[in-house]
Protein backbone atom coordinates (compact mmCIF):
# COMPACT_ATOMS: atom_id res chain seq x y z
CA UNK A 1 0.00 0.00 0.00
CA UNK A 2 0.96 3.74 -0.21
CA UNK A 3 3.58 4.42 2.68
CA UNK A 4 0.97 7.42 3.90
CA UNK A 5 -1.78 4.63 4.22
CA UNK A 6 -3.43 4.48 7.84
CA UNK A 7 -1.95 0.76 7.67
CA UNK A 8 1.81 2.05 7.32
CA UNK A 9 0.85 4.68 9.73
CA UNK A 10 0.35 1.97 12.63
CA UNK A 11 2.67 -0.71 11.53
CA UNK A 12 -0.26 -2.95 10.63
CA UNK A 13 -1.35 -3.45 14.01
CA UNK A 14 -4.29 -3.50 15.39
CA UNK A 15 -3.77 -2.93 18.92
CA UNK A 16 -5.78 -6.14 20.89
CA UNK A 17 -6.29 -7.25 24.52
CA UNK A 18 -6.33 -10.36 26.30
CA UNK A 19 -6.43 -13.31 23.81
CA UNK A 20 -9.15 -15.64 25.61
CA UNK A 21 -11.52 -12.42 25.13
CA UNK A 22 -13.95 -13.36 22.90
CA UNK A 23 -13.64 -10.54 20.95
CA UNK A 24 -10.25 -11.16 19.77
CA UNK A 25 -11.70 -14.53 18.36
CA UNK A 26 -13.90 -11.63 16.43
CA UNK A 27 -11.34 -9.23 15.34
CA UNK A 28 -9.26 -12.35 13.88
CA UNK A 29 -12.42 -13.58 11.96
CA UNK A 30 -12.23 -9.91 10.67
CA UNK A 31 -8.74 -9.58 9.89
CA UNK A 32 -9.64 -12.93 7.86
CA UNK A 33 -13.10 -11.41 5.91
CA UNK A 34 -12.07 -7.91 5.40
CA UNK A 35 -8.91 -9.46 3.74
CA UNK A 36 -6.31 -7.85 6.21
CA UNK A 37 -4.07 -10.50 5.65
CA UNK A 38 -0.85 -7.65 6.22
CA UNK A 39 -2.55 -6.95 9.50
CA UNK A 40 -1.76 -8.31 12.66
CA UNK A 41 -3.70 -8.34 16.03
CA UNK A 42 -1.50 -7.89 18.96
CA UNK A 43 -2.56 -9.68 22.24
CA UNK A 44 -2.29 -7.75 25.74
CA UNK A 45 -4.85 -6.97 28.07
CA UNK A 46 -7.59 -4.53 28.81
CA UNK A 47 -5.04 -1.85 30.40
CA UNK A 48 -2.17 -2.71 27.81
CA UNK A 49 -4.63 -1.43 25.74
CA UNK A 50 -5.74 1.46 27.42
CA UNK A 51 -1.99 2.97 27.94
CA UNK A 52 -1.20 2.44 24.39
CA UNK A 53 -4.75 4.34 23.56
CA UNK A 54 -3.92 7.09 25.87
CA UNK A 55 0.02 7.36 24.47
CA UNK A 56 -1.41 7.63 21.02
CA UNK A 57 -3.87 10.81 21.76
CA UNK A 58 -1.79 12.75 23.69
CA UNK A 59 0.43 12.95 20.58
CA UNK A 60 -2.33 12.69 18.44
CA UNK A 61 -1.04 10.01 16.59
CA UNK A 62 -3.34 7.13 14.58
CA UNK A 63 -4.34 4.04 16.42
CA UNK A 64 -7.35 1.32 16.09
CA UNK A 65 -8.06 -0.73 19.12
CA UNK A 66 -10.81 -3.50 20.08
CA UNK A 67 -13.14 -1.41 22.24
CA UNK A 68 -16.18 -1.93 23.83
CA UNK A 69 -19.49 0.07 25.03
CA UNK A 70 -20.30 0.06 28.11
CA UNK A 71 -16.02 1.35 28.78
CA UNK A 72 -14.84 4.58 30.76
CA UNK A 73 -12.81 5.00 27.67
CA UNK A 74 -15.83 6.49 25.64
CA UNK A 75 -16.30 9.24 28.38
CA UNK A 76 -12.65 9.99 29.06
CA UNK A 77 -11.77 10.39 24.99
CA UNK A 78 -13.16 11.66 21.66
CA UNK A 79 -13.39 7.87 20.22
CA UNK A 80 -15.50 6.60 17.33
CA UNK A 81 -15.94 2.70 16.16
CA UNK A 82 -15.20 1.85 12.91
CA UNK A 83 -17.95 0.78 10.72
CA UNK A 84 -18.46 -2.78 9.98
CA UNK A 85 -20.55 -3.51 7.31
CA UNK A 86 -20.13 -7.44 7.12
CA UNK A 87 -21.31 -7.49 10.37
CA UNK A 88 -18.75 -9.65 11.65
CA UNK A 89 -19.20 -8.11 15.03
CA UNK A 90 -22.66 -8.99 15.84
CA UNK A 91 -26.02 -6.63 16.93
CA UNK A 92 -25.91 -5.27 19.90
CA UNK A 93 -26.05 -7.98 22.63
CA UNK A 94 -26.44 -8.67 26.41
CA UNK A 95 -24.53 -9.05 29.34
CA UNK A 96 -25.61 -12.66 31.67
CA UNK A 97 -25.65 -14.16 34.89
CA UNK A 98 -24.78 -17.97 34.15
CA UNK A 99 -24.51 -20.59 37.92
CA UNK A 100 -22.88 -23.46 38.00
CA UNK A 101 -26.11 -26.29 36.86
CA UNK A 102 -27.36 -27.41 40.51
CA UNK A 103 -26.18 -23.52 42.43
CA UNK A 104 -29.82 -22.84 41.99
CA UNK A 105 -30.71 -25.98 43.65
CA UNK A 106 -27.98 -25.65 46.52
CA UNK A 107 -28.52 -21.84 47.06
CA UNK A 108 -32.29 -20.74 45.41
CA UNK A 109 -31.73 -17.53 47.90
CA UNK A 110 -28.59 -16.44 46.47
CA UNK A 111 -29.83 -17.21 43.09
CA UNK A 112 -32.51 -15.67 43.68
CA UNK A 113 -30.51 -12.06 43.96
CA UNK A 114 -28.22 -13.28 40.92
CA UNK A 115 -31.08 -13.72 39.10
CA UNK A 116 -33.28 -10.56 39.68
CA UNK A 117 -29.82 -8.51 39.46
CA UNK A 118 -29.87 -6.14 36.57
CA UNK A 119 -29.03 -2.97 35.93
CA UNK A 120 -28.04 -0.21 32.86
CA UNK A 121 -24.87 0.64 31.12
CA UNK A 122 -25.56 4.15 32.75
CA UNK A 123 -25.52 2.94 35.85
CA UNK A 124 -22.15 0.31 35.56
CA UNK A 125 -20.19 3.34 33.88
CA UNK A 126 -20.47 5.33 36.90
CA UNK A 127 -18.62 2.72 39.00
CA UNK A 128 -16.31 1.93 36.01
CA UNK A 129 -15.92 5.62 36.20
CA UNK A 130 -15.07 5.86 39.88
CA UNK A 131 -12.84 2.72 40.17
CA UNK A 132 -11.31 4.54 37.05
CA UNK A 133 -10.33 7.69 38.89
CA UNK A 134 -8.80 5.81 41.44
CA UNK A 135 -11.12 4.79 43.78
CA UNK A 136 -10.55 0.97 44.86
CA UNK A 137 -13.71 -1.22 43.63
CA UNK A 138 -14.86 -2.54 46.71
CA UNK A 139 -14.79 1.48 47.66
CA UNK A 140 -16.82 2.37 44.24
CA UNK A 141 -19.15 -0.67 44.67
CA UNK A 142 -20.43 0.33 48.20
CA UNK A 143 -20.81 3.61 46.89
CA UNK A 144 -23.08 3.09 44.15
CA UNK A 145 -25.30 0.51 46.63
CA UNK A 146 -25.77 3.24 49.19
CA UNK A 147 -26.79 5.57 46.36
CA UNK A 148 -29.08 3.26 44.76
CA UNK A 149 -31.30 1.29 47.55
CA UNK A 150 -34.19 1.16 45.18
CA UNK A 151 -32.24 -1.08 42.70
CA UNK A 152 -30.65 -2.76 45.33
CA UNK A 153 -34.12 -4.01 47.15
CA UNK A 154 -35.49 -4.59 43.72
CA UNK A 155 -32.91 -7.90 43.56
CA UNK A 156 -33.34 -8.94 46.78
CA UNK A 157 -36.83 -8.56 47.14
CA UNK A 158 -37.94 -11.94 48.75
CA UNK A 159 -34.54 -13.10 50.00
CA UNK A 160 -33.47 -13.81 52.78
CA UNK A 161 -30.61 -13.06 55.36
CA UNK A 162 -28.10 -15.54 55.67
CA UNK A 163 -25.22 -16.31 58.15
CA UNK A 164 -21.53 -16.48 56.61
CA UNK A 165 -23.00 -18.36 53.95
CA UNK A 166 -20.12 -18.73 51.10
CA UNK A 167 -20.43 -18.06 47.26
CA UNK A 168 -17.34 -17.85 44.97
CA UNK A 169 -17.80 -15.51 41.85
CA UNK A 170 -15.53 -15.81 38.91
CA UNK A 171 -14.66 -12.75 37.13
CA UNK A 172 -11.95 -11.16 34.47
CA UNK A 173 -10.45 -8.04 34.98
CA UNK A 174 -12.18 -5.95 32.29
CA UNK A 175 -13.21 -2.56 33.97
CA UNK A 176 -16.98 -3.39 32.59
CA UNK A 177 -16.39 -6.98 35.13
CA UNK A 178 -14.68 -5.70 37.74
CA UNK A 179 -17.85 -2.87 38.12
CA UNK A 180 -20.47 -5.41 38.10
CA UNK A 181 -18.76 -8.15 40.25
CA UNK A 182 -18.11 -6.17 43.10
CA UNK A 183 -21.27 -4.21 43.06
CA UNK A 184 -23.35 -7.82 43.49
CA UNK A 185 -20.69 -9.07 45.87
CA UNK A 186 -21.37 -6.17 47.53
CA UNK A 187 -25.42 -6.83 47.54
CA UNK A 188 -24.97 -10.44 48.42
CA UNK A 189 -22.50 -9.39 51.56
CA UNK A 190 -24.66 -7.03 52.89
CA UNK A 191 -27.41 -10.38 52.96
CA UNK A 192 -24.88 -11.99 55.35
CA UNK A 193 -22.81 -14.07 52.82
CA UNK A 194 -19.27 -14.45 52.75
CA UNK A 195 -18.21 -13.72 49.15
CA UNK A 196 -15.12 -14.64 47.43
CA UNK A 197 -14.27 -12.84 43.73
CA UNK A 198 -11.56 -14.75 41.99
CA UNK A 199 -10.02 -12.47 38.78
CA UNK A 200 -9.13 -15.16 36.30
CA UNK A 201 -8.76 -15.13 32.32
CA UNK A 202 -11.68 -15.37 30.48
CA UNK A 203 -11.45 -19.23 29.24
CA UNK A 204 -10.41 -20.10 33.37
CA UNK A 205 -13.43 -18.37 34.38
CA UNK A 206 -16.36 -20.44 31.95
CA UNK A 207 -13.91 -23.55 32.80
CA UNK A 208 -13.89 -22.68 36.96
CA UNK A 209 -17.76 -22.10 36.37
CA UNK A 210 -18.14 -25.48 34.56
CA UNK A 211 -16.23 -27.43 37.67
CA UNK A 212 -18.50 -25.40 40.64
CA UNK A 213 -14.90 -24.53 41.47
CA UNK A 214 -17.01 -21.17 41.11
CA UNK A 215 -20.62 -20.51 41.64
CA UNK A 216 -21.55 -17.99 39.29
CA UNK A 217 -19.78 -15.42 37.06
CA UNK A 218 -22.07 -11.86 36.02
CA UNK A 219 -19.41 -11.64 33.38
CA UNK A 220 -21.18 -13.75 29.93
CA UNK A 221 -21.35 -11.72 26.79
CA UNK A 222 -23.85 -13.24 24.38
CA UNK A 223 -25.36 -14.15 22.37
CA UNK A 224 -22.11 -13.78 20.01
CA UNK A 225 -19.15 -12.44 21.83
CA UNK A 226 -18.91 -15.47 24.53
CA UNK A 227 -20.80 -18.30 22.44
CA UNK A 228 -17.95 -20.48 22.03
CA UNK A 229 -17.77 -20.81 25.62
CA UNK A 230 -21.35 -20.75 25.94
CA UNK A 231 -21.37 -23.84 23.58
CA UNK A 232 -18.48 -26.11 25.48
CA UNK A 233 -19.56 -25.62 28.99
CA UNK A 234 -23.23 -25.64 28.17
CA UNK A 235 -24.37 -29.04 30.24
CA UNK A 236 -22.63 -27.63 33.34
CA UNK A 237 -24.11 -24.36 34.13
CA UNK A 238 -27.66 -22.86 34.01
CA UNK A 239 -27.95 -19.06 32.28
CA UNK A 240 -30.00 -16.88 34.07
CA UNK A 241 -30.30 -14.49 31.85
CA UNK A 242 -29.13 -10.64 30.94
CA UNK A 243 -28.90 -8.94 33.36
CA UNK A 244 -27.42 -5.57 31.62
CA UNK A 245 -28.66 -5.23 27.90
CA UNK A 246 -27.00 -2.72 25.08
CA UNK A 247 -23.23 -3.68 24.84
CA UNK A 248 -21.41 -3.27 21.81
CA UNK A 249 -18.20 -4.75 20.13
CA UNK A 250 -15.74 -2.81 17.73
CA UNK A 251 -12.36 -1.51 16.46
CA UNK A 252 -12.24 1.51 17.89
CA UNK A 253 -10.14 4.40 16.65
CA UNK A 254 -9.66 8.69 18.24
CA UNK A 255 -12.09 11.14 16.56
CA UNK A 256 -9.19 12.54 14.56
CA UNK A 257 -8.41 9.70 12.50
CA UNK A 258 -9.70 10.20 8.91
CA UNK A 259 -10.76 6.61 8.61
CA UNK A 260 -14.38 5.28 9.10
CA UNK A 261 -14.72 1.53 8.08
CA UNK A 262 -13.42 -1.48 8.51
CA UNK A 263 -12.91 -1.74 4.76
CA UNK A 264 -10.93 1.63 5.24
CA UNK A 265 -8.00 -0.57 6.77
CA UNK A 266 -7.13 -2.65 3.32
CA UNK A 267 -4.20 -0.39 1.40
N1 LIG B 1 -14.81 -7.72 26.39
C1 LIG B 1 -15.33 -7.08 27.59
C2 LIG B 1 -15.01 -9.14 26.66
C3 LIG B 1 -16.31 -9.22 27.28
C4 LIG B 1 -16.28 -8.04 28.18
C5 LIG B 1 -15.59 -7.22 25.26
C6 LIG B 1 -13.42 -7.40 26.28
C7 LIG B 1 -14.71 -10.17 25.57
O1 LIG B 1 -14.34 -9.76 24.46
O2 LIG B 1 -14.78 -11.35 25.83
Amino acid sequence: GSADSFGNKVDHKIIGIDPGAGEMKLTDQVVKDYGLSNWTVQSGSESTMTAALDKAIKKKQPIVVTGWTPHWMFQKYDLKYLKDPKGIYGKSESIHTIVHKGFEKKDPNATKVLDQFHWTPADMSKVMLSVQNGTDAEKAAAQWVKENPDKVSAWTKGAKKVSGKSIKLGYVAWASEIASTHVIAKVLQDLGYKVTMEQLGAGQMWAGLAKGSDDAIVAAWLPSTHADYLKQFKDQVTDLGPNLKGTKLGLVVPSYVKINSIEDLKD
